[in-house]
């Protein structure tokens, strides 16, 4: 036998249980994706073979996390749950005041209200959809002040998530920092592709906004994610745990919004921490009346235990390993078969980049959308578009944002699918990429307002 020289990951669990999934024709799933208007978001689970849509709330809870939801304490008011968790941000996070929410969305609303006044101007290192809409109720206009590279699909940049600190310059400088609410700063930046910003940047960061007094809020999403990569990445780190790697990351931000369904390894939750205590007291009023008390905000005893716990499991290196490694695997399968992805390969998801892909159609005829609404057609994998549509309409003009970047997200769920899944996977894409001349563009046919992506319905052009 020949000598194995690699040394391969593998996942540090094994699976207890299990949920049968649906196998359907080529036949049924044209005529569910039509059905649904082409659009991913408007598709029944049970039609899905592989669920790549979203990594949110979708994660495999541990048997530590089960036992803990037993262990849910719902009393309207103190649950010791709320104190778990609490003491979880204290250790891992290092923020003073806990404000649990629903989700990530509920963080961002209560968050923007306190901090944004009309006309105040929010850069961030790119947009995050709910982020944006959040910060523009609140009568706040967004600034894209990521590096360049970001823009790029083609670029190896190891830290595309990094702000770019000439533009954040020029910024405060047009505006005033007063005007500046704070900076939105997201680990793994998920529109970039999943890329993460360096420790060395963020600290550059925290000397500038420190000099001009402007606070640096986290969206805390996939950043222990993040910190896997500084870990593995970043000149200094190699020997410092991915605990240790948060803690310094959260010391430069004077607070963060978390979706919990990413990191945390659970099916629902989040929160507002916050350093301050007089915009906690703030964020509390508010907390009342749109998330619900203090001590749990919208979450269930239950869910904040198992948050509790999922922080402890997310930050185990073995669990990174693991986690990062499957979606590097399906990465470097769809580069060997030649398709066009975003590059380097990120933390919870490959991204195909439909302009490439799909040369043939313009960019207002929603390559990505059509890309998704074929990769489900051929295999029953699905997927999420983050393009044109996603990025929705500038409301001065009314126009189409044209986003650099037009892609479809490939999303892996933590602890939940096998190599073979991932095999199956990158087979589809192979078979959809050799017809890829056949895939026609789409017309959208009806458009909500806001958040579009979410129930725009499609029909396929002749
Ligand atoms: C996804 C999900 C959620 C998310 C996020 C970052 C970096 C905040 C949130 C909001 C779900 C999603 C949301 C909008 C459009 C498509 C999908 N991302 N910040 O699949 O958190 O969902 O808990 O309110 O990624 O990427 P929440």
């Amino acid at each position: 036998m020949a000598k194995l020289k690699k040394r391969s990951w593998a996942e540090p669990f094994k699976i207890k249980v299990v949920e049968p999934i649906k196998m359907t024709t080529q036949e049924f799933r044209e005529k569910a994706i039509e059905e649904a208007g082409y659009n991913t978001f408007l598709l029944r689970s049970e039609d899905v073979y592989i669920d790549l849509l979203t990594d949110s709330g979708t994660s495999a809870m541990s048997d530590y996390q089960w036992a803990g939801m037993m262990m849910g304490d719902e009393a309207y008011a103190g649950s010791k749950n709320f104190y778990h968790l609490e003491a979880a941000i204290h250790k891992y996070y290092g923020y003073k005041h806990l404000i649990p929410t629903h989700q990530g969305r509920g963080a961002e609303h209560i968050l923007s209200q306190i901090m944004i006044k009309p006309g105040d101007v929010i850069p961030g290192n790119m947009y995050f959809t709910t982020t944006r809409h959040h910060q523009e109720l609140a009568g706040g206009i967004f600034a894209d002040i990521i590096v360049d590279e970001a823009h790029d699909p083609e670029s190896t940049y190891k830290f595309k998530g990094n702000v770019d600190l000439n533009k954040l310059s020029n910024i405060i400088k047009e505006y005033g920092a007063e005007k500046v609410s704070y900076i939105s700063l997201e680990g793994n930046v998920n529109m970039a592709g999943g890329q993460p910003f360096s420790m060395k940047n963020l600290k550059e960061l925290y000397e500038l906004c420190s000099k001009n007094n402007i606070p640096i809020m986290l969206d805390a999403t996939r950043i222990i994610e993040n910190s896997y990569f500084i870990k593995t990445r970043e000149e200094g780190y190699a020997d410092l745990s991915i605990e240790e790697i948060l803690m310094e990351i959260c010391s430069y931000t004077d607070g963060a919004t978390m979706s919990s369904k990413k990191d945390h390894l659970v099916n629902i939750g989040g929160f507002l921490a916050l350093n301050d205590d007089h915009l906690a007291q703030k964020a509390r009023e508010l907390l009342v009346v749109f998330e619900g008390l203090q001590t749990y905000g919208g979450i269930a005893g239950r869910d904040m235990e198992a948050m509790a716990r999922g922080i402890e499991e997310a930050v185990q290196y073995d669990h990174m390993k693991a986690r990062i490694g499957q979606v590097e695997y399906l990465g470097e399968k769809l580069l060997e078969i030649g398709v066009p992805i975003v590059k380097p390969i990120g933390s919870h998801a490959i991204y195909l980049d439909a302009k490439k892909f799909l040369p043939h159609i313009p960019q207002d005829q929603y390559p990505a959308q059509a890309l998704a609404a074929a990769i489900y057609e051929d295999s029953g994998v699905r997927t999420m578009e983050r393009g044109i549509v996603s990025a929705g309409r500038d409301k001065k003009t009314g126009n189409h944002y044209f986003p650099k970047l037009e892609l479809v997200r490939l999303t892996i769920p933590r602890r939940v699918y096998t190599q073979a899944h991932m095999d199956v996977t990158a087979e589809s894409i192979e078979a959809v990429f050799e017809n890829r001349d056949s895939i026609k563009g789409l017309k959208m046919v009806y458009e909500p307002e806001s958040l579009r992506f979410f129930q725009a319905r499609f029909e396929k052009l002749t």
